[in-house]
């Protein structure tokens, strides 16, 4: 088993100034990777098209501009676009300044990949997930026992103590080793990797999205808004996302509806007909944290928050804010969706 040595420290998740707020999503890293070109030769060879071409639709033929759909995927229209913030609420995090970016037209997955749409591909190539490889992943606490949390405790993250490392656990087996995906074909697929996620993606004949990229598809079109809706976290007194109500970390009211991860089309957020942008699970982005790193399994930056975010200690589910975790992390609340060239 591979020995984790967790050196950040945990400062405080009770209600403070930001900076060093965490949910401890951050934290769920490997500290030792495999041979990266082992894996990238195995992904290669998983590596094939998907057998299905897109179903391309063309609005009635007197339209002046015909815009191409592909089943499952909002274009998202290029320009030069400000993202970030000047008003950073996790100033570590960078989620500022404000900066501009220019993005070409291009399509985005409306939905986090579902467990469905995972097991078309393992079925296809039988590709085995890090996770599986390593044979144990990141659980929340509440989907433990009293007695597995006891006999578990050395398992703990030492700074974020509600996350065990469950021997079992993958994506076939997100809330515990003896639990399938009964129930769960339309949840988001979790417990993968960074790799597990470009695999993925490169199978189908897409990708990830870069971390502007998918700011900007968050913002539904809209300029320095926090949510892809607006600023009010909860219009019309409606839950717009899923995401944690009640203390944390015991005492979840799921007064969304959602405990855990909810079916990935449960929240239609913006304009552009994305669902579950921000809450649900965090999504993996292309890039890097730091564009420096050139370790062996160096952060990813992945966005959104997920349905363990409250404002209290985790106010990540806006559209700038951003976290990150090495490339072959996993957790069950990570997954991810697709881009693709316009
Ligand atoms: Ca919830
Ligand atoms: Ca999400």
């Amino acid at each position: 088993m591979k020995i984790i040595a967790y050196i950040l420290v945990w400062l405080s998740f009770t209600q403070s100034n930001g900076a060093t707020e965490s949910c401890g999503c951050s934290k769920l890293n490997r500290e030792q990777s495999q041979d990266k070109a082992q894996l990238l030769h195995r992904v290669c060879e998983q590596k094939s098209r998907s057998a299905h071409s897109h179903y391309r639709d063309y609005y009635g033929e007197m339209e002046q501009e015909l815009e191409p759909e592909i089943e499952g995927m909002s274009l998202i229209p290029g320009g030069i676009f400000t993202v970030g913030t000047n008003k950073p609420h996790f100033h570590a995090d960078r989620e500022g300044p404000e900066r501009q970016e220019k993005l070409n037209d291009f399509y985005l997955d409306k939905y986090e990949v579902s467990n469905d749409a995972f097991s078309i591909f393992v079925e296809a190539t039988n590709y085995t997930t890090e996770a599986e490889h390593f044979g144990d992943s990141f659980m929340f606490k509440t989907l433990l026992g009293a007695d597995e949390q006891k006999a578990m405790e050395h398992l703990r993250v030492a700074s974020a103590p509600w996350w065990y490392k469950v021997s079992g656990v993958s994506w076939r087996h997100p809330n515990g080793k003896d639990k399938g995906l009964e129930g769960l074909g339309q949840h988001p697929v979790v417990h993968v990797t960074w790799r597990d996620a470009v695999a993925y993606c490169t199978w189908i004949g897409k990708r990830l999205p870069s971390e502007a990229e998918w700011e900007v598809a968050c913002r539904g079109g809209k300029e320095r808004k926090l949510f892809p809706w607006g600023n009010k976290l909860m219009p019309r007194e409606q839950h717009w996302l899923n995401i944690w109500q009640g203390d944390f970390p015991e005492g979840n009211l799921a007064e969304d509806g959602f405990e855990f991860t909810c079916p990935v089309d449960a929240f239609r957020q913006n304009a552009f007909d994305l669902y579950n942008m921000v809450g649900n699970v965090w999504e993996w982005t292309a890039d890097l944290w730091d564009t420096n790193d050139v370790s062996e399994s160096p952060n990813r930056v992945k966005k959104g928050g997920s349905y363990l975010c409250h404002k209290s200690y985790c106010y990540r589910y806006r559209c700038a804010a951003r976290s990150q975790n090495t490339e072959d992390s996993s957790a069950g609340n990570l997954g991810f969706r697709c881009a693709k060239d316009a």
